[in-house]
C-alpha cells in the first residue's frame, strides 16, 4: 500500500534526458508499431486501474483495436474516440534478449499526452505529467532477460486546472458523455505521439549533459553520470571535418577553442557544428560508455531594442506553428517534418516558435542542422487560473524543457509561457519566481512570456528580456478595416518599446483565408483579405525596423491546424499561410517574397 501511494504521490516530469543514441556501446530498440488499444467509456474514473488491467492480455477484450505508434489516437476512428476525454490503454510485449541482462535497460517515451503510467509486466514503474516531452524509466528490475515482456501503458488526456495546457471537463447533458474544454486554440491531440524505445545502457552511463560555447570560443561542459565503474573520462571536440579541437580529462571541464567557427542561422552566415565526445573508461582501458553531441559555439545578447547573434543584429523573420497533420494529429512524422522545414527555407524565413509546446527532439536536431532559430515554448498556454500546484508543474515543466534543448545552438530564447491572464495582478507574483527558475537554469538565453494584454496593464512584460505579443488589427479587432492596421500597429509597438525599452518582438498577426476564397474587393475569410491584412502589418514593421524599434515579425501561422468545434473556426483554424495539407495560399507569396529580399540585407550586413 505504501509503495502504491508513493508512486502516485511521485510522477514528476522526468529530469536529466540525453537524445536517444545507438553508437558501438549503446544499443536501441523501436517500439514503433502496432500496439493494442483499448478505450475506457469517457471519464470513467480509473475503471481499468481498479481491475487492473495492466495484469490483462487486453487483446482479449472484445473491443480490443490496434493503435499505431506513434500517432494521436483521435483521427482514427470514430467521434467517440475524437472526442475521447478519460484514459486508454496501449499494450504489446517484447522478447529481451538475455544478452541485454549485463546493462541496465530503460523504456523511454518521447511524449505521451497528457499523463502515462507504464506497467512492465504487472509492476508500475513510474508515471509521467506532462506530455510533448521525453520521459525513460530504468526497467531493469521489472523484465525477465531473455523472455518476453508485457508492456503496457494507461494514458489519460484529462485536462484540469492543474494541467498545462489548462482546461476542464463538462458534461453534455447525455449521460456519460463530457466535453473537453481546453483554454487553447487547438484541438488535445492525445495517446503516444512520438516514439517509444528500448535502450540498452551499461551499468555504468552518462545520464544527462550540458554543454555551453559561445562566440568567443569558450566551452564548459558537465556530464552526469549513474553508477561508479569507471577511473577515467575521455572528452574530445571535433569540428565539421573530424579535426580535433579540444581534449580534456574531466567528467566537468571547461576550455577554449581558438577561433571557432560560429554557429549563424540562416541568411546571416553558416550553422557550423563540432562534436563533442565523452568516453568513461576503465582502469583498463575498455570503454564502457561514449555519447556524441553536435552543439555549436554562438552568443544571444540584446540591447534595448534588438536582439544580437554573435553580436551582430539579428532580425527574426518567421511564423507560430504547429507540429500537427491530417490524420495523425500531434504525432511525430518525419514525412510531414522534412516537408515542413524544407517550406520554411522557401518562404526565406530564419526562425519560428514552437508555438504552443515543445516540438520533436528530431526537429530541434534539423533545426541546428539547417539554421532555423526557434524560441522553444513551454506548453503553458493561455493560463488563466493562477494557482501553486499549477506554478509548481509549471517549475517541473520549464526545468524538463531547458534539460531537454539547452544543447540546440538553433534555441534561442526560452518562452515560458503563450497568452496567460497577464493583466490580473495574480500573474505578477506567478512569473517573479519561474523567470528567475528559468534563469538560474540558463544564463546563455534571453527569457519571454508571448503575451496578449497590452502595455497599459500588462504586469509580466516588465520581467522579461524580450517582449513578443500577439496582436491581431484587422481581425478580431476592426475585421474589414485595413486601412487602421498600420497605424494601430505602429502605435502599438511605439508604446511597448518606449515604455520598456528593450527588444520586441511581434509574435503573431495575421487573418484567417479559407484556402480557395477568393474577392475583390478583399474580403474577411478570403485570401485576398488576409494578403491585404499582412501587407498592411509589414508597412509599420519596415518603418520600425528602420527605426530600430522591432526585433522581429511572426506569422500566424505556418499551417492551417485543427481546433475544437466552434462558432469561429471551419473545420480548424485558417490563419495558414499554407493549407494543412501544406500547399501554399497566396499569402505563402507574399512571405517568401518579404523573406528571401530581405536575406540580402542581413548578407550585406556581415
Ligand atoms: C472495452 O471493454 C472493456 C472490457 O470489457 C470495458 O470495461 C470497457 O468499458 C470497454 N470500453 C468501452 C468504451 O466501452
Ligand atoms: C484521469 O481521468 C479522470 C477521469 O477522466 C480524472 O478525473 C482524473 O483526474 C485524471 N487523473 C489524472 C492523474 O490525470
Ligand atoms: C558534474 O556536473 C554535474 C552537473 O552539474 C554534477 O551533478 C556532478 O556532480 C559533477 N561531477 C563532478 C565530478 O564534478
Ligand atoms: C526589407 O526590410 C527593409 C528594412 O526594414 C524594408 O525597407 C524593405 O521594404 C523590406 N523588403 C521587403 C520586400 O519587404
Amino acid at each position: 500500500m505504501l509503495q502504491t501511494l508513493t508512486l502516485l504521490l511521485l510522477s514528476p516530469l522526468s529530469l536529466a534526458i540525453l537524445p536517444v543514441q545507438e553508437n558501438e556501446i549503446r544499443e536501441v530498440r523501436q517500439l514503433n508499431d502496432l500496439w493494442t488499444f483499448v478505450r475506457e467509456p469517457s471519464n470513467s474514473i480509473g475503471y481499468g486501474l481498479k481491475h487492473e488491467w495492466f495484469r490483462q492480455d487486453i487483446s482479449t477484450f472484445h473491443n480490443a483495436t490496434v493503435m499505431p505508434v506513434p500517432s494521436a489516437f483521435n483521427d482514427l476512428q470514430d467521434s467517440s474516440l475524437r472526442d475521447h476525454v478519460g484514459w486508454v490503454w496501449y499494450q504489446r510485449s517484447e522478447f529481451i534478449p538475455s544478452r541485454m541482462s549485463k546493462g541496465r535497460t530503460y523504456i523511454r517515451f518521447d511524449s505521451a499526452n497528457y499523463y502515462a503510467k507504464v506497467f512492465i509486466n504487472t509492476i508500475e514503474t513510474g508515471a509521467n505529467t506532462g506530455g510533448h516531452l521525453p520521459f525513460e524509466f530504468d526497467i531493469t528490475q521489472h523484465i525477465v532477460y531473455g523472455q518476453k515482456s508485457t508492456i503496457t501503458v494507461a494514458i489519460n488526456n484529462t485536462l484540469s486546472l492543474t494541467t498545462l495546457p489548462q482546461g476542464d471537463v463538462k458534461p453534455t447533458g447525455y449521460p456519460d458523455h463530457i466535453y473537453q474544454r481546453g483554454f487553447m486554440d487547438f484541438f488535445p491531440y492525445s495517446g503516444l505521439l512520438r516514439s517509444v524505445r528500448l535502450l540498452f545502457l551499461p551499468k555504468t552511463h552518462i545520464t544527462g549533459q550540458s554543454i555551453i560555447a559561445d562566440a568567443e570560443g569558450s566551452l564548459s561542459f558537465t556530464n552526469d553520470v549513474i553508477g561508479t565503474g569507471f577511473s577515467k573520462v575521455e572528452v574530445i571536440v571535433t569540428d565539421a571535418d573530424g579535426e580535433i579541437e579540444y581534449t580534456s580529462s574531466a567528467l566537468n571541464g571547461t576550455g577554449k577553442v581558438a577561433k571557432p567557427e560560429l554557429w549563424w542561422p540562416r541568411n546571416m552566415g553558416k550553422p557550423y557544428l563540432y562534436t563533442i565526445t565523452v568516453r568513461l573508461l576503465s582502469d583498463s582501458g575498455s570503454l564502457i560508455d561514449v555519447i556524441r553531441t553536435k552543439f555549436g559555439f554562438r552568443s544571444i545578447t540584446w540591447t534595448k531594442s534588438e536582439i544580437l547573434w554573435n553580436g551582430r543584429p539579428f532580425y527574426c523573420q518567421g511564423f507560430g506553428m504547429h507540429e500537427e497533420y491530417d490524420v495523425r494529429g500531434r504525432s511525430f512524422d518525419s514525412v510531414m517534418m522534412t516537408r515542413d522545414l524544407n517550406l520554411v527555407e522557401w518562404t526565406g524565413a530564419n526562425c519560428y516558435r514552437t508555438s504552443h509546446y515543445p516540438y520533436s527532439e528530431e526537429r530541434m536536431e534539423e533545426n541546428d542542422r539547417r539554421g532555423i532559430a526557434v524560441i522553444v515554448e513551454t506548453a503553458a498556454v493561455a493560463i488563466r487560473h493562477y494557482s501553486d500546484s499549477i506554478q509548481n508543474h509549471h517549475m517541473d515543466f520549464i526545468r524538463a524543457t531547458i534539460d531537454r534543448d539547452r544543447n540546440h545552438p538553433s534555441a534561442f530564447m526560452w518562452s515560458l509561457a503563450n497568452e496567460p491572464s497577464s493583466s490580473l495582478h495574480e500573474a505578477k507574483p506567478y512569473f517573479v519566481p519561474l523567470v528567475k527558475l528559468a534563469k538560474s537554469l540558463d544564463t546563455t538565453r534571453p527569457i519571454t512570456v508571448v503575451l496578449a494584454s497590452g502595455p497599459a496593464t500588462d504586469v509580466v512584460a516588465d520581467l522579461l528580456d524580450v517582449i513578443c505579443f500577439n496582436r491581431y488589427y484587422g481581425w478580431y479587432s476592426n475585421i474589414g478595416m485595413l486601412f487602421k492596421i498600420e497605424a494601430d500597429i505602429y502605435n502599438e509597438i511605439s508604446i511597448w518599446n518606449k515604455k520598456f525599452a528593450r527588444p520586441i518582438l511581434i509574435s503573431e498577426y495575421g487573418a484567417e483565408a479559407i484556402p480557395g476564397m477568393h474577392r475583390d474587393p478583399p474580403f474577411a475569410f478570403t485570401e485576398e483579405y488576409q494578403v491585404e491584412v499582412l501587407k498592411e502589418h509589414h508597412k509599420a514593421f519596415d518603418r520600425l525596423r528602420n527605426e530600430k524599434r522591432l526585433a522581429g515579425e511572426m506569422v500566424w501561422v505556418f499551417a492551417d491546424f485543427m481546433t475544437l468545434q466552434d462558432t469561429t473556426r471551419v473545420v480548424g483554424n485558417h490563419k495558414g499561410l499554407f493549407t494543412r495539407q501544406r500547399e501554399p495560399k497566396m499569402s505563402a507569396h507574399l512571405i517568401r517574397q518579404r523573406y528571401s529580399t530581405n536575406k540580402t540585407r542581413h548578407r550585406d550586413e556581415l
